[in-house]
Formats: structure tokens, sequence, C-alpha cells
């Protein structure tokens, strides 16, 4: 097996304003990795260069594997650059020589300025820093560079496997399933692709999320692939899961928490994931970027259906239209759907949140990342999340159709005491301008609440206003077979505009979560679970049970 040296915890840091000249940084203080600096003393808010350094003992060919940083960054080994990490929240892998066995200096420039990918329009806080964990794997000369394993036949067990080694020579690479069954292929050039078939295998679902193990062993390198076995495909509207009729429901959910930003440690994941599902929900959707290797690992483990996306909000021309941004787009796409590819979490994949798909110019650039994605992955679920209804136009491009409707939040007129009798007939008239033979989701929707501000009048932001519009949309989009999904805007307050009062910021927070960004529960968090036992989603969430009011004590 490979030496893995996680690279976790006090790192020197230097913070500086203008690019760094390294030789001549001073080192005047420790952070930890993961960690982002500008939620921590003296760098609150601040925006400029976070430089992380600290020592490494190691020699020979390794890996350097980087799991996000913000809002861009810079990777040196004794003074010399080895990347870059151009894509805010971006798993990156780095293959070098690390030369002579001894000590190393590993030094990480982040940066949080904005750029052309990452802009301060975003209605998400731009931190800086790294996300997330740093891990260095020592190789042989010849090693595996990538495994790939998906399912081709959910009903026999049937997997296709590609490996790629880091040379293009013929080798033989030896293959054991589970700690059993053996079997030995040949590479050629460099590459293997075959197809196995896993015995006495049982199925991923969410609510029996098995998993098996392949153990690649190629000459002197070796490594562990955990991999789940299961289907998704589309059916006129319906999703399908293994062949059964698949219906989501869930959240969209920031990586976001006022102690840690966009660093959010694996125990604040898992109490995240574990309190969405004690509701009887099975979804999550990254919103709006790549989600870190950790979540998805837990997602896998857990039996959380994820949509994963690429880092784009709203961006409109000429931006949206410019062959820059276009190619950062198809580039992040390919990255992500590589990088993920054998977590059988992820069933969606998208991109671009929120575009201006009413116009017939940004079709190409629809039709681009889509068949980007669909070379990387043969059978994931693409699709983006559209605001703009009936007016939109691409629709025919994509599997399955998301949007992001918020009736009785938006559209609730000043005068009007509620909005919550908007949400039925506009959710009907959307679905009524539908493609008939295409799957629909609801991708968001939902309100602003600020945790205990409580109405008798249940005024728009109290807990109450909240609670009512999303048991409405819940009502309504869980028990409807034209819904194959709800994802409420959103899991928790997450940190936005910080001066945005006058764009329905308060406190410089989305305040649309249904618990608050402490993950204390609003009024809306009881509703919503209410609405989903009563449902008929339930029958189709793949086996995950809601929590019990006795339970809740
Ligand atoms: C959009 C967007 C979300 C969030 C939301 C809101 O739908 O996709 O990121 O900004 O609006 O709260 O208004």
């Amino acid at each position: 097996m490979r030496t893995q040296k996680i690279l976790d915890g006090t790192w020197h840091f230097a913070f500086s304003e203008s690019e760094p000249d390294l030789e001549k940084i001073h080192f005047a203080n420790v952070l930890s990795v993961p960690g982002c600096f500008d939620v921590t003393a003296p760098y609150y808010g601040r925006r400029g260069y976070g430089i992380y350094r600290r020592r490494v003992e190691t020699g020979g060919p390794v890996k350097l594997s980087i799991d996000g940083v913000g809002i861009s960054g810079k990777v040196f080994w004794d003074g010399e650059k080895i990347g870059d990490l151009k894509y805010a929240y971006m798993p990156e892998d780095f293959f070098f020589q690390a030369g002579k066995r001894g000590s190393h200096e590993l030094v990480i420039v982040t940066c949080n300025f904005y750029n052309k990918i990452f802009f301060p329009f975003y209605d998400f806080y731009g931190y800086g820093g790294i996300f997330g964990s740093v891990i260095l794997e020592e190789l042989p000369n010849l090693f595996i560079r990538q495994v790939r394993i998906n399912t081709m036949d959910y009903r026999t067990g049937r997997m296709r496997l590609r490996v790629d080694a880091s040379e293009a020579c013929a080798r033989e690479i030896r293959l054991c399933l589970d700690d059993g069954k053996v079997f030995e292929e040949i590479l050629e050039q460099g590459r293997l692709d075959t197809e196995f078939l896993v015995p006495d295998f049982r199925l991923w679902t969410p609510g029996t999320p098995n998993l098996h193990h392949l153990r690649v062993t190629l000459g002197n390198d070796e490594i562990i692939e955990e991999f789940g076995i299961r289907e998704i495909h589309t059916e006129g509207t319906k999703l399908l899961l293994n062949g059964k009729e698949l219906r989501l429901m869930g959240y969209n959910r920031h990586e976001s928490h006022p102690y840690f930003g966009a660093a959010t440690p694996l125990s604040l994941m898992t109490a995240d994931l574990q309190f969405i599902r004690a509701q009887g929900c099975n979804f999550i959707r990254g919103s709006h970027y790549p989600q870190r290797r950790s979540f998805l690992t837990l997602c896998d483990r857990l039996g959380m259906l994820v949509w994963e996306e690429t880092l784009g909000w709203d961006v409109k021309p000429p931006e949206l239209l410019s062959a820059e941004f276009l190619e950062q787009q198809l580039d992040q796409a390919r990255k992500l759907t590589r990088a993920g590819f054998n977590h059988p979490c992820i069933i969606i994949r998208g991109f671009l949140n929120e575009t201006e798909s009413q116009i017939p110019e940004v079709r190409p650039i629809i039709k681009a990342l889509y068949d980007a994605v669909r070379e990387e992955d043969a059978q994931c679920l693409i699709t983006f999340a559209s605001n703009k209804y009936e007016q939109d136009c691409c629709m025919d491009l994509v599997d399955i159709i998301a949007m992001n409707p918020y009736p009785g939040w938006c559209d609730a007129d000043w005068e009007t005491v509620s909005g919550v009798p908007n949400v039925r007939p506009r959710f009907q008239r959307l679905v009524d301008s539908l493609p008939p033979d295409k799957p629909y989701m609801i991708s968001e929707t939902g309100g602003s609440a600020v945790y205990g501000f409580h109405d008798p009048y249940r005024a728009r932001w109290s807990e109450e206003y909240q609670a009512r519009l999303l048991s409405e949309a819940a009502s309504v989009a869980l028990n409807d077979p034209r819904y194959c999904g709800l994802s409420i805007w959103q899991f928790c307050d997450a940190k936005s505009y910080i001066n945005g009062y006058v764009a329905g910021r308060p406190r410089g927070f989305n305040d649309k979560g249904v618990c608050d960004e402490y993950r204390r529960p609003k009024m809306a968090w009881d509703a919503l679970r209410k609405c989903i036992l009563n449902s008929e989603y339930l029958r189709h969430n793949g086996g995950i049970p809601v929590m019990e009011e006795t339970d809740l004590k």
C-alpha cells in the first residue's frame, strides 16, 4: 500500500494584501489546515493572499491532493511552483517528483480576491483559505493514476473498470474484489478497459447504502477503491434507481458556518446530513460548487443522493458569452466529473445555476457543457437549475428539467397579507408549460425567516410564514407524480453579501435556511417533517424512515 501522509494540522501563516514575493514572506502567525483565514482574527472579512507553509518529510514521486481552496491558489514545493488552484472548491491532485528523501517545504498561496469565475455578485460569501484536507502519497516509479468503476447492469452486478497507469506500458495488473475473488488482466499502453462481475453483490440505495471494494495492484503500487452498484436513469417523467421509481426530497446546502466558513469539519457535515435524513430526506443539491471528497464519501456511506455542480451563479452576458468563461466551465465540468466518478451518491451533475437560458445564444453553451460531462460519464443525469420558467428555451438539452420558482416569496405583493396562496397555482402553471415527456423537479424554492422572529400575523420573515410557505410547497410537490423531486432552498442560513440589507440579506446572511447558521431548526423543519411523513414521496424515497414524534423529545 502507499504511504499516506495527512498534512492537516497547524501550519505557518502569513497574510498579504498584494501578491507576495515568496522569498520575502515573514510567517508571523499560525492557522489550521483545513481552515478559512477570513473567519479568524485578525483577518475577519479581509481580502488578499493567505499563505500557508509547512515542512514535509518525504522524497521521490508523490501525489499531493488538496480538497478545495478559496477563491484560488498556487502550490509551491521547495520554492518551485507545481500547480495552480484555479477554481474555488475544486479538488485537485498534483503528481510530481518531491526530490531526495528528507525535509521539504510546501507552500500553498490562497487568494480570496474575486475573479472571472467567482464574481462578487454571487449570493454566497467568497471565503479564503484551504477548505479540505491536504494529503501526500508516496508513489513507486510506475503508479496507478486513476481507477474508474461504474455499473453496467445492476441486475447482474456487471461493472465497467478503467485503470490508467502513469506510463504507457504493458504490464500485468491484479484485481481483488472485497478481499475474495482475484482476477488478473493486462494493461495495454498504460490503460485497462474491461468489465467484471461482482459475485454476491448488494445494491446501493439510500436505505441500504451497500459498498464494495476493489483492490488494484500494479507492480509495487496498490490502491483500494470503494464503489456502489446502482443504476440511475429516466423513463418518461420518472426517475428510476435500480429499476424502481425514485423521488427526491432534500435541500440545497452551502458549505458555510460562522466559525469555519467553507472549511466545515466532517463532524459538522455528518451532523447536517443526519439531521436532514431524520426528516426522511434522501437528497442534497451541493449548491453551487464542487463538493469536498470527504463529503461525497460520507454521502456514499450514509446513502444520500447528490446533485453536484460547477461554480457559476447567475452569470450574464457579456461574461457568460465569452470564450474564456466557457473554456473555464468546460474544464471545471470535466475535472469534477472525473474526480467524483466512483461516488455512487452522485446521480445528477449540473452547471450554470440560473443562467440566461431564455436566449438562444446560450443553447450552444448548455449543449457543450452537457456533452463534456456526458463524454466523461455515460450514466449520470445532467441538468442545470433554471429560473427562466416558461421562457426557458434549453429544456430539450437536459435529462431532467429543474426549476427554481419562488412563489409566495419573490412574487408576494407588499399589500398581500400572505403570498402562500400563490404557491399552488404558480406551481401548476409551470407544470402545465413543461414538455410532457421529461422528469421535472423543483431544484429550489423557499422564503426567508429570521431565526427567533415570531409573529401572530405570520408576516414575511417570521418563522411562521416560512413554515406555512414551505409546507404548501412540499404538500404539492411531494404528492403529485409529475414532480420527481423537491429541494428546498436551503438547509441552513448561509453568509452572503455582508452589506446586503437592501438586497434582502439582513445580518449579511441568506436567511432562507430551515435552520439558522448554527443549525438551530426553525419552525419549518418540523412542519416539513410532518409533510414528508404523510406524503406519497415516502413510498419512493429509497427506504429512509422519518424520525418519529417520540424521538424528538
Ligand atoms: C436563487 C439562487 C440561490 C439564492 C436564491 C435566493 O434561486 O439560485 O443561490 O440566491 O435565489 O435566496 O434568492
